[in-house]
């Protein structure tokens, strides 16, 4: 009997050293000589069936074995548990000196940009931005610039019409006009109004029923065609380059009297006659002139006591000129390919 006592607690202690690779498979060993019909608790229970005198004696070489396998279970637990943490720890390891991840920054549009800094060269001139609505009253839009309903530069064809009264604007003159009456009679004004404008038109290489207008104004005491001059060859100079070539052609525009059309050298061939100004050596690139008295009555300034000029340019074709753009549609297509290279 003691014998095989000591026999079954070196086995029972073998297989725990030597078999119990997980927290569970120590359970399952446990329970087989611990458990309620384990091997160890058996022989405790068949003590019943020995003599008196062998029972104490037995008893305690069964109970001595018990102790001595619980405490070897509660040591190799203590190891299986610290292992099991280790290697949790190590497989859920997070490397706090990987770098981010890149979030990729976008940037601003070419035309922005380009409208930017058609901004930027008038604010640095004294001028203000003003800014008003896209769908805009046929007053403001045409009325209030010397076009009135039956003029023939308001045909249907170059507009969209919301109703009979409300289009989407052609021009951005419209804000100049609002300025003027938002201000007190002959109070001086140095603006300019970038924005969208709208008109019935194809659209190809050149030309989009939407495109960005800077339109200006400037309207003062004594404001004479050299103000006007100066202003726009300044512009002119700082936009492109300083030896840029300038030129003023007689033009009409309802809204200004006199008008002229502006033209710089070619941008392309420096004026030698090339594909993009069709041999002439020129491209234009504003309109402008002195603002026609009617315009300034109309919108409560007094022609006698003060005098002003206009310019209107568009935005998308400074931009195919400074960046070298053939087709503006490139503007409008969002193709990554184009944007990214600005
Ligand atoms: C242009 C050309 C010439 C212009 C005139 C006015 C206003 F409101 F003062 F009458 N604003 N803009 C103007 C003059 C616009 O665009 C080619």
């Amino acid at each position: 009997m003691d014998e095989k006592i000591e026999q079954l607690k070196q086995e029972a202690a073998e297989v725990i050293r030597k078999h119990a690779a997980t927290l569970t498979e120590l359970n399952d060993i446990r329970v087989r000589y611990l458990g309620k019909k384990g091997e160890i608790t058996n022989l405790l229970r068949s003590l019943g069936q020995l003599s008196q005198e062998d029972r104490p004696r037995v008893g305690q070489i069964v109970n001595t074995a018990r102790v001595q396998l619980e405490a070897l279970i509660a040591q190799k637990n203590a190891e299986l548990k610290a292992r099991e943490l280790a290697d949790r720890l190590s497989s859920e390891e997070i490397d706090i000196t990987l770098p981010g991840r890149m979030q990729p920054v976008g940037h601003l549009h070419p035309l922005t940009l380009t409208q930017n800094r058609i901004k930027n060269i008038f604010m640095d001139m004294g001028f203000t931005v003003e800014e008003g609505p896209e769908i805009e009253r046929d007053y403001f839009n045409f009325e209030a610039l010397n076009l009135p309903k039956d003029h023939p530069a308001r045909d249907m064809q170059d507009s969209f019409y919301i109703t009979d009264e409300i289009l989407m604007r052609t021009q951005t003159s419209p804000v100049q006009a609002r300025t003027m009456q938002a201000h007190e009679p002959n109070a001086p004004i140095r603006m300019i109004a970038p924005g969208r404008v709208y008109r019935r038109d194809d659209y190809d290489a050149t030309h989009s029923p939407m495109f960005t207008q800077v339109e200006g104004l400037v309207i003062d005491r004594g404001i004479s065609l050299a103000d006007l001059k100066g202003t726009l060859e300044l512009f002119l100079h700082k936009i492109f380059n300083p030896d840029v070539g300038v030129r003023f052609r007689p033009s009409f525009f309802p809204f200004t009297e006199p008008s002229a059309e502006v033209d710089i050298s070619c941008v392309m061939c420096h004026g030698k006659g090339c594909r993009v100004c069709k041999g002439t050596g020129w491209l234009e690139i504003l309109g402008a002139g002195m603002v026609h008295p009617h315009v300034l009555e109309m919108s409560g300034y007094d022609p006698h006591q003060v005098s002003g000029f206009a310019f209107g340019l568009g935005v998308e074709r400074i931009a195919m000129l400074s960046y070298g753009i053939d087709d503006l549609r490139l503007f409008y297509d969002n193709d990554l390919r184009f944007l990214r290279q600005f």
